[in-house]
């Protein structure tokens, strides 16, 4: 059993990033299986849920003439148009079915505000705007989180590098991660997970 001080961090592992879904990340579903027998592991378990309203800003078809993959200019600054995805309530929102998550503790939505996008699963896409899981894992003593799930170039990378910004100790599994790998995406991540002096474990 690992220590109460250390949390896992399942990042958005819903059916619309698993193959098949409207945002599908390659491999997607392979993460499930070590997903679930890590969970065995741990005190506290997060899962964080991309939750979308049908009318997001982070939507490629809410921008007239734009296409998914293009970037748009919002006022917190550049942000990727995505395929419609994770919308609330739909079935593509849903956790992978065979995700175990009767075993979590807390659940943390994220992305539900139409203006905003949500990456990280500490802060919105403006940085600055909380989801309150600093406070949740800082109530509870955690000062060190394990991070697995989709997608290591976005919203892990993202979620890694706001809680060591905060403090935390953090580990991200790759072999828990699959990414979408956007122009580089993927390596540019593991540069700058690098550069936190976040510890990537395979
Ligand atoms: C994600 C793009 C858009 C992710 C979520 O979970 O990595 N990526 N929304
Ligand atoms: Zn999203």
């Amino acid at each position: 059993m690992r220590p109460a001080n250390e949390a896992l961090i399942v990042i958005d592992v819903q059916n619309d990033f698993c193959t098949g879904g409207a945002l599908a990340v390659p491999g997607g579903e392979e993460v499930v299986a070590r997903i679930n027998a890590m969970m065995d592991e741990f005190q506290t378990r997060v899962l964080t849920q991309d939750w979308h309203p049908a009318n997001h800003a982070s939507f490629a078809v809410n921008h007239p003439g734009k296409q998914p993959y293009e970037v748009a200019g919002m006022p917190y600054g550049p942000q990727i148009l995505w395929p419609v995805h994770c919308v609330q309530d739909t079935p593509g929102a849903a956790f992978h079915p065979d995700l175990d998550i009767t075993r979590a503790d807390h659940v943390v939505r994220k992305g539900f505000r139409p203006e905003i996008d949500s990456y990280s699963a500490f802060f919105e896409n403006d940085h600055e705007t909380p989801t309150g899981l600093d406070d949740y894992l800082a109530a509870r003593g955690i000062d060190h989180l394990i991070l697995v799930g989709l997608a290591t170039d976005f919203c892990v990378l993202y979620s890694a590098l706001d809680a060591a910004r905060l403090g935390y100790r953090v580990t991200v599994i790759e072999g828990a991660c699959r990414g979408i790998d956007l122009n580089g995406s993927l390596e540019d991540a593991r540069q700058a997970m690098l550069d936190a002096h976040i510890v990537l474990e395979p």
